[in-house]
């Protein structure tokens, strides 16, 4: 398959995010990605480097000032204080109800919480570099699918699927899957199928597609009552205005078997069929696996195989991004497999 990795992953290397009040170690480190880049180069594939220029799609997808903000971010907490250089920004404060989202402070830690969902997605030098770069992997595998490549892949860190038009989360910047249906859309396919798998709800596409028609956003995950991102990825969201209809939320409770969880993708793949869909952008998160560190589901590595044979009977031009998945030594085989899957 098409692949397309992200050469500038590994400037992306936050060392801390925060876990019950305490600094741990972040889950969403350059090694994952090494390690499906492992995985592929061993099976023979070759690795892309990226050759659109996500540009013009993100402004698309995203609003102005919050990629003029993240463009700059690291020189503007620079700015503060040179000895910020060895020190991970964090937002401390957010404007929730009742509080102006429409004014951006000057204050850098508070336009930093305007530009944040949570405190769980550290920032480092190399952060606009690494997502600007992911963006345009995601931008260059959906151009050769919309030229009529059967499917490509675009494997990639940080992930996109929590960052919604305006803010940052769940280690996510800019959401790679939105630009690849962007692209998709732009390069002539009238309808495309976002169907995002990885454990926790992609709020940031749902929200990006939700009052469009042009758009299906279709999402499995652990249930949102007790999962993060809690405050999105419920059943009764069903989109807006010519979007209503558009959108369908699949939440599975944490502990979920691969039996049940096959059943929900099933569920997911007659809408698809249904609703009708030009192309497919997949957000391949790995973090179904039962190993994950963070997920309660419970796929087995082979079952990863059968996700890909199931996606590839849509007969869909489909490009694969990669999200979520932080049992970091398996993320290798369980991608691969998906790939195997897909083309087998
Ligand atoms: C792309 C993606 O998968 N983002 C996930 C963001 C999850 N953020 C919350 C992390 C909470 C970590 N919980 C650790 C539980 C260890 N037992
Ligand atoms: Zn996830």
């Amino acid at each position: 398959m098409i692949t397309y990795h992200n050469p500038l992953h590994q400037g992306h290397a936050p060392a801390h995010e925060f876990f019950r009040g305490e600094r741990v170690p972040c889950f969403e480190k350059p090694a994952r990605v090494d390690y499906v880049e492992g995985a592929l180069r061993a099976r023979g594939q070759d690795l892309m480097t990226p050759d659109v220029d996500s540009a013009p799609v993100l402004s698309q997808v995203h609003a102005p000032r919050y990629l003029a903000f993240l463009q700059t971010a690291w020189q503007q907490w620079l700015a503060l204080d040179p000895a910020n250089a060895g020190v991970q920004p964090f937002p401390s404060v957010w404007p929730v109800r009742t509080l102006r989202s429409d004014l951006v402070p000057e204050n850098f830690v508070a336009r930093l919480g305007l530009y944040s969902m949570d405190n769980g997605t550290p920032m480092a030098s190399g952060t606009w570099a690494a997502a600007k770069a992911g963006a345009d992997a995601a931008a260059s595998a959906a151009t050769l699918v919309a030229q009529g490549a059967r499917a490509a892949f675009c494997c990639t860190r940080p992930p996109g699927h929590h960052a919604g038009p305006d803010f940052m989360g769940g280690y996510c910047f800019l959401n790679n899957a939105a630009v690849a249906a962007q692209v998709l859309r732009n390069q002539g396919a009238q309808r495309v199928a976002l169907l995002d798998v990885d454990y926790h709800h992609g709020n940031g596409t749902q929200s990006i597609f939700y009052d469009r028609a042009d758009v299906l956003f279709i999402s499995i995950h652990g249930d949102p009552r007790t999962e993060y991102p809690f405050y999105l990825g419920h059943p009764d969201e069903t989109g807006v205005g010519e979007g209503a209809g558009f959108n369908l939320n699949l939440p599975l409770p944490a502990g979920t078997s691969a039996t049940t969880w096959f059943d929900a993708l099933e569920s997911a793949c007659a809408r698809i069929a249904s609703q009708g869909a030009d192309a497919l952008v997949v957000s391949l998160g790995l973090d179904t696996f039962e190993g994950d560190p963070i997920s309660k589901f419970a796929l087995a590595s082979a079952d990863f195989t059968r996700v890909g044979e199931r996606l590839a009977r849509l007969g869909l031009p489909t490009v694969f991004v990669l999200e979520g998945g932080y049992a970091a030594a398996e993320l290798g085989t369980n991608a691969v497999n998906v790939l195997d899957g897909f083309e087998q």
